[in-house]
């Protein structure tokens, strides 16, 4: 069987701001820091799975872009992904997280060197933060 695809979304702001939510679960990684997302569904295609996961945790509509270049084995049967994306409607706010925090390329630069990240996201960090940094 092909793995799963957990998809999580690289919101960003007009000023470019990086969304991230915090987690509460598992214990493992309960207070650190992600962008966003979940499981697809078997066949669900990832914008749709993205769109649909960013409505139940934030609240929010998107409009799905591209992939980020990175892609996480998570384990044998999940592999992660991240795509661009943008609020469309709605404000966000943390259904299933403990906080949410629009974050600018330093701050987020300042969580990672501070290990506050979920450890698979921080492969995407030196892509985020190229993009926020370029006004
Ligand atoms: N990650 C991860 N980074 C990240 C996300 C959204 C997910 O490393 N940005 C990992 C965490 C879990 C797996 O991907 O190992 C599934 O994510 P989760 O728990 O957010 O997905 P759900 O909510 O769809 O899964 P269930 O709670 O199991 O239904």
């Amino acid at each position: 069987m092909s793995p799963r695809i957990v998809v999580a979304g690289a919101v960003t702001s007009v000023d470019n701001r990086l969304l991230l939510a915090q987690r509460r679960y598992p214990a493992t990684v309960a207070g650190l820091w992600e962008l966003p997302g979940g499981k697809a569904e078997d066949d669900e295609d990832v914008k749709f799975a993205l769109r649909r996961e960013l409505r139940e945790e934030l609240d929010v509509g998107v409009e799905v872009g591209e992939r980020l270049a990175e892609t996480v084995a998570l384990s044998d049967d999940l592999t992660l992904i991240a795509l661009w994306a943008r609020i469309t409607d709605g404000v966000p706010r943390p259904v299933e997280h403990s906080r949410l925090r629009w974050v600018t390329a330093e701050e987020l630069d300042k969580m990672v060197a501070g290990h506050q990240l979920v450890p698979a996201d921080t492969v995407w960090v030196p892509e985020l933060s190229g993009v926020l940094r370029r006004a």
